[in-house]
């Protein structure tokens, strides 16, 4: 038997923490747009709001820093031990032990290899964040994300201004065209993409609450430090309130007619028993009586991989963005 890690618990399920001061409406960096299953497209990051420190709630009309600089990390490596994949329990909780790979659920990705089919492409030009944009290329010249900042160099552009009035950015993102295998039982497949929004750099930086917002689910060995991550409220250090910024794909039970310009897309519904001949499971809604059969998966980046990709480092044009150090 599978046994729910509850430690971790169930906040992932809520995908925006929606907070609201006065006028205004906060929330965390997040994904533009929901996905359907094997259709490639366009989306994007929708950075909402500058940094403060976490110790207040969000929402708190207090001065938020205007972001210079944004840095992600996809959980797309081909090393599968660089991300984590979990099957989610009905209410969200992520189901121990971790699987493997998405071999099982996703069509093209191999026993042993990690979640290359993601199909992550950039956006470097039109409409972008910032003008400044370097990929993360990996050693097989995959796209495992990227950073991206205000110049002066080496092309000149504004931050997001946020301490004036809070405004949205959004940092554009290619993804690629993602199926679920007939035999799985997933119903949607969360993907979890670490964020970083950096509003100053430099060591006079280090210790300030409002460097950065850190948005992964949880801690890790190098991004530790709670004031730059979210918080319950009223904020309690010692509780973690996991969020991630999450594309989630949804498998297309029903199929898609065909449109003047689009062909129809055949329907690919959970099925009743998954490959090993297990009964894929159901749950049923108590407010509105619907049977749902099918459970939710999540892929995030691993520790080691945000510790090494996450971080700006201080380098010369094109190895990292231009000027001081950006600290975790
Ligand atoms: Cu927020």
């Amino acid at each position: 038997m599978k046994d729910f890690t509850v430690k971790k618990l169930a906040l992932y399920s809520v995908a925006t923490v929606m907070c609201v001061a006065g006028q205004s409406a906060f929330a965390h960096t997040g994904i533009k747009d929901k996905v359907s299953e094997g259709v490639s497209g366009y989306t994007a990051f929708t950075v909402t709001h500058g940094c403060s420190t976490n110790a207040v709630a969000e929402g708190t009309p207090v001065d938020h820093q205007n972001v210079i600089a944004m840095s992600t990390v996809f959980p797309n490596a081909a090393d599968p031990a660089l991300a984590k994949v979990y099957q989610l329990s009905p209410t969200g909780i992520q189901i121990e032990p971790a699987l493997a790979d998405l071999s099982e659920h996703i069509v093209g990705v191999s026993p042993g290899v990690g979640f290359t089919k993601l199909g992550l492409g950039l956006v470097t030009g039109g409409g972008t964040l910032f003008a400044n944009i370097i990929p993360t290329v990996d050693a097989t010249g995959a796209i495992r994300g990227y950073h991206t900042w205000a110049g002066p160099k080496p092309y000149v552009s504004a931050p997001l201004e946020e301490s004036i009035v809070s405004a949205t950015g959004l940092s554009p993102f290619r993804y690629g065209a993602i199926q679920f295998n007939p035999t799985s039982c997933a119903k949607s497949l969360k993907v979890r993409v670490a964020v970083a929004n950096w509003c100053r750099q430099g060591p006079a930086s280090k210790k300030l609450a409002d460097r950065v917002d850190v948005w992964i689910g949880h801690t890790t060995p190098l991004f530790k430090d709670q004031a730059t991550m979210p918080r319950d409220i009223p904020y309690d250090a010692t509780i973690e309130a996991p969020y991630w910024p999450t594309m989630t794909i949804y498998r297309n039970t029903t199929g898609t007619p065909a449109t003047a310009t689009t062909a129809a897309i055949p329907a690919n519904p959970v099925p009743e028993f998954d490959a090993h001949g297990v009964a894929c499971p159901s749950v049923t809604d108590s407010v509105t009586g619907v049977t749902t059969r099918g459970f939710d998966l999540a892929i995030e980046p691993a520790d080691a991989d945000i510790d090494t990709n996450l971080p700006i480092p201080s380098a010369a044009y094109p190895l990292g963005a231009s000027g001081a150090k950006y600290f975790p």
